[in-house]
């Protein structure tokens, strides 16, 4: 997976840098064979890392790959509940990382094939806490292998990038994508529109938090007509977005559409047609179909390939669930595919519970609990409401007394972390609930 460590590209002095760190493939593989030393040394079996935006993080993460035991990214702002469920459910041995520490030799790149698990992600569902969701090395190379292709994305590009390193975008397209094709990887730090405009990169990722910024920023917006492919994902591209990013830079922001669990599959190509609301067509390897009611056409997206995880860590029966009785993974998006070009348009989620806000997955039931917490509160109901920053923000409708909604925001970034917490609290009197007891949001949000 990281062929630019074996040498096939040369070297450099920046080949990657991260929030203003700059190292060559030579430094960050000596710092990542020490980290994999270590790992062997201490027979560890899962390790989870403070995945700040810095080179220490990448040299964790690569450091894992060497070592072949697979490493658990912890959001850097993880209060206590979310951090000791993440810790506790994995298994997971808490490594530093001293990038100034290098070996020069250590256990070598694993031979091609080898199949264990690389990464251990957590992500949200509907309902209670986040689950790990186990990515293997060889479903996160076919990913890279095919939007390598999609993109036209090799060594001479400088890929940039601003986005957290504990999710799919930020590493494993923005770190390891970087390492496989030996593109410069340029991450800001933070995804700035002015640090976006000042990186003078080929390639920019973005979720579309990020391109609605830079397009309300002309000047930097603007900065960026010298790239060759900007590419948002995440969450849906607004179109007045995807409009004013083309009068401004002059490019087509393409769109791809993925998850945790399945990484890449469907993406619009360097070259290709990009319309507002499409997300392209499936990678080489994937098949999509849509699961619709006789007479619909649009439905739940299920699909099979060789970029999909290799089950929920621990939980059987959350796997299970996941998948259809023949085998394809319910991705829980609703879809439509055009049928003259094989177009896919994500349409909706078939839950209400799961909310995407900045391009952060998060389950209404993990904040719910976290309000339930509070001894303040007796009631609480979270949901999504459409927002022009965030695509979607967090409002809290809460049963409460003696409490205000700024504690209680503060309460949930300091228990779960700072993205998930509501942007919004809503004192009622009462949550209204249907027979079985379960909170009616429609009603919330109309009242
Ligand atoms: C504010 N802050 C608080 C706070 N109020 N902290 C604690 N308590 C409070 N009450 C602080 C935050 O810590 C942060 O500090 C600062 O305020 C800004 O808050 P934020 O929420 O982080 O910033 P915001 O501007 O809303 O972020 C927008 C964003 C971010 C776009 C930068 O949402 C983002 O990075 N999104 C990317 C998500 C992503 O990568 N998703 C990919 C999932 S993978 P400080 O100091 O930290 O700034 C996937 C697959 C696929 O989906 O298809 O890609
Ligand atoms: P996550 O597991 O955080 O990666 O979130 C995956 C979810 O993000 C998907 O199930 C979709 O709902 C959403 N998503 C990702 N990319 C897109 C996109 N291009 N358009 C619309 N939704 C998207």
């Amino acid at each position: 997976m990281l062929t630019a460590l074996t040498g096939a590209f040369g070297d450099r002095a920046d080949a990657v840098s991260v929030a203003g760190r700059s190292t060559s493939y030579e430094e960050l593989l000596g710092a990542a064979r020490a980290v994999a030393r270590d790992l062997a040394d201490a027979g560890t079996t899962a390790f989870a890392v403070d995945a700040k935006a810095s080179l220490e993080t990448v040299a964790a993460v690569v450091g894992g790959l060497l070592a072949g035991v697979p490493c658990v990214p912890l959001p850097p702002d993880a209060g206590p509940a979310e951090r000791g469920h993440i810790l506790r459910d994995s298994g997971a041995r808490v490594v530093e990382v001293d990038f100034a520490r290098r070996s020069a030799a250590g256990p070598e790149l694993p031979p091609p094939g080898s199949d264990g698990a690389a990464l251990i992600l957590y992500t949200s569902g509907t309902t209670g806490p986040p689950k790990g969701v186990v990515l293997t090395g060889s479903a996160i190379a076919a990913d890279l292998d095919a939007l390598a292709g999609a993109w036209q994305w090799d060594a001479d590009d400088t890929l940039v990038h601003g986005l957290p390193l504990f999710h799919v975008h930020g590493l494993v397209l923005g770190v390891l994508g970087a390492l496989r094709t030996g593109s410069r990887l340029v991450h800001t730090g933070r995804p700035s529109p002015q640090a976006y405009a000042a990186a003078g990169g080929s390639l920019y990722f973005g979720v579309p938090t990020v391109w609605s910024r830079i397009a309300a920023d002309p000047g930097s917006a603007a900065a960026l007509a010298g790239a060759r492919l900007l590419v948002s994902g995440s969450a849906a591209l607004p179109a007045p977005v995807f409009r004013d990013m083309e009068r401004l830079s002059g490019h087509r922001v393409v769109e791809r559409y993925g998850m945790t669990e399945t990484l890449i599959t469907v993406s619009g190509r360097a070259g290709g047609p990009a319309h507002p609301g499409t997300v392209g067509t499936p990678l080489p390897g994937i098949t999509t179909r849509i699961a619709a009611e006789p007479g619909a056409e649009i439905g739940e997206l299920q699909l099979t390939g060789p970029t999909l995880f290799a089950g929920y860590l621990g939980r059987p029966e959350a796997t299970a669930a996941a998948h259809t009785p023949d085998g394809w993974f319910r991705t829980g998006d609703i879809a439509a595919v055009d049928e003259s070009d094989g177009t896919h348009r994500i349409v909706g989620r078939a839950s209400t519970d799961l909310i995407k806000s900045g391009g952060y997955r998060i389950g209404a039931g993990e904040v719910e609990n976290a309000l339930l917490d509070h001894p303040r509160v007796s009631e609480a109901a979270v949901v999504g409401v459409p927002d022009t920053d965030l695509g979607q923000r967090i409002v809290a409708f809460v049963v409460a007394q003696g409490v205000t909604g700024g504690e209680l925001t503060d309460f949930v970034a300091a228990h779960l972390s700072a993205h998930k917490r509501p942007r919004e609290v809503r004192f009622v009197a009462s949550i209204p609930r249907n027979a079985m007891g379960k909170p009616q949001k429609r009603l919330l949000l109309e009242g």
